[in-house]
């Protein structure tokens, strides 16, 4: 009879020694190591179309534990003598594919001076804040990414400036949406920042409180956003939202994330090729072992994955076979109340950026547009000569029958009769 109280209460004390920092993680056994194998090849045979795109893969294929010297090099050369090229969320993954997992004898010789120019960047987004009715140079992603890597390569920026700058709710928000990636991106960051300030105890209790309460408004958030298949916010959120989920497990029940049900749905998605892209594919890969982006300071990440064979076929295209027969789709350009329509013939397979450049063709005055390259691809700047503007917080929408896409120009497959339009608008 004794024990069966003094079980519970030995249970209870074991858990109570267990550190708060350990964090709840599921991840993929070995018998679907073939849809790991699938993202690597993506990963790794891709033709990089920017310098971002290459920084995320190396940043990812470290933190399982794989190390690509030719890739790596490749990220160093667009580093040397030019950090100003970047946006400061730019440089912070490099700073972070750079610095992530170092073998043991590997010296850490990028960091100091990568360091100095993004605590730079970082100073002059919090600036252009100020300026700009709150809109920072790029984004509040960006922006987690800067504190996150700042944070754990014990870089310069000021706990209180942080707490505040986070506790604005306005920050999560794109176009009136709760951005997932976003909220995900700033828990990675604020637990960071949480766990430097508790080893420095006392210090700054009310910036404790107050970015404790920021990351469990956002947990929360998070969770809110789970949808009946277990992908979180959308396919493309769902990893990074893993990352923030893994480690601020102590801020949700057990019954509120059914972390399994979400591997499923991700197997299908890599199944579907949703994760063909190389930054996309890259993003999952770390959650999918059970690893996120505070494990960057770990010095080895060693995984069973380095174990893969992988091809050097290149990876698999959504492109269907048939791609000899031709569909139709409607497309416009809407600008506040005026829109531009046309009707295009491509080949079927074609992604949206393949009917925008066939209308640029027809006529050029209504559909000329500019885009530039972004770590997910073709990323449009502006139509008939009208641009995207940070500070106006104005861009080009991608929408098809009304609804916005969750996919870029380049990655979107278009479809017979669809109705496809790049709208004005404001996020
Ligand atoms: N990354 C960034 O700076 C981008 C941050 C991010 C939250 C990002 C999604 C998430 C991520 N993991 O990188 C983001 N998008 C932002 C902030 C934005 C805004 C950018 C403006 C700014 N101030 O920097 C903005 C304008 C609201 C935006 N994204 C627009 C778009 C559309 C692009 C259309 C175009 N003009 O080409 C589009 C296509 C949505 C639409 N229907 O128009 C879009 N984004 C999409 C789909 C996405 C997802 C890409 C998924 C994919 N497979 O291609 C995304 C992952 C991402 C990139 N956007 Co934005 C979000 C998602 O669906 N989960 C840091 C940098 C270092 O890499």
């Amino acid at each position: 009879m004794r024990h069966s109280y003094q079980l519970p209460l030995m249970g209870l004390l074991l858990f109570s020694l267990i550190p708060s920092q350990l964090c709840k993680i599921c991840e993929v056994n070995e018998e679907n190591y073939s849809y790991l194998k699938h993202l690597l090849n993506t990963m790794i045979n891709s033709e990089y179309t920017s310098k971002t795109q290459s920084a995320n893969v190396l940043l990812s294929l470290r933190l399982v534990g794989i190390h690509n010297q030719t890739l790596k090099q490749q990220v160093e050369r667009t580093t040397e003598g030019k950090p100003l090229n970047f946006t400061s969320g730019q440089l912070a993954v490099i700073i972070l594919a750079l610095e992530a997992c170092h073998p043991t004898g590997e010296n850490f010789t990028y960091k100091e001076n990568l360091l100095r120019s993004l605590e730079e960047k970082f100073q002059d987004e919090i600036e252009n804040m100020k300026t700009h009715d709150g809109n920072p140079l790029t984004n509040f992603y960006q922006i987690s990414l800067d504190v996150l890597t700042l944070c754990l390569f014990n870089g310069n920026y000021s706990t209180t400036e942080v707490a505040e700058l986070f506790n604005h709710t306005k920050n999560y928000y794109l176009g009136g949406q709760f951005s997932v990636d976003t909220g995900a991106m700033a828990v990675l960051a604020l637990t960071c920042v949480n766990r430097t300030l508790t080893n420095e105890q006392i210090k700054a209790e009310k910036n404790l409180t107050k970015i404790d309460e920021c990351i469990r408004f956002l947990v929360k958030k998070i969770l809110s956003e789970k949808k009946e298949n277990g992908l979180i916010g959308n396919t493309f959120s769902t990893g990074v939202a893993m990352q923030a989920l893994f480690v601020s497990s102590k801020c949700y029940g057990e019954s509120e994330w059914n972390c399994q049900q979400t591997l499923t749905t991700i197997f299908k998605e890599i199944s579907r090729g949703m994760f063909n892209n190389p930054t996309a594919a890259a993003q999952i890969l770390p959650p999918l072992m059970g690893r996120t982006y505070l494990n960057v300071t770990s010095f080895h990440c060693d995984s069973d994955l380095d174990k893969i064979n992988i091809s050097n076929d290149a990876p698999e295209s959504n492109t269907p076979s048939n791609s000899s027969s031709s569909i139709h789709v409607h497309y416009s350009v809407v600008i506040i109340n005026e829109t531009y329509p046309t009707n295009i013939t491509v080949p079927n397979g074609s992604v949206f950026l393949d009917v925008m450049k066939k209308a640029q063709k027809q006529n050029p005055t209504k559909f000329r547009f500019t885009m530039e390259q972004s770590a997910w691809g073709p990323y449009i700047t502006s139509v008939q000569g009208l641009y995207a503007n940070n500070n106006k917080r104005t861009y080009w929408e991608l929408l098809s029958g009304g609804k916005s896409l969750s996919q870029g120009v380049g990655s979107y497959v278009v479809h017979n009769g669809e109705n496809l339009e790049v709208r004005w608008s404001k996020y």
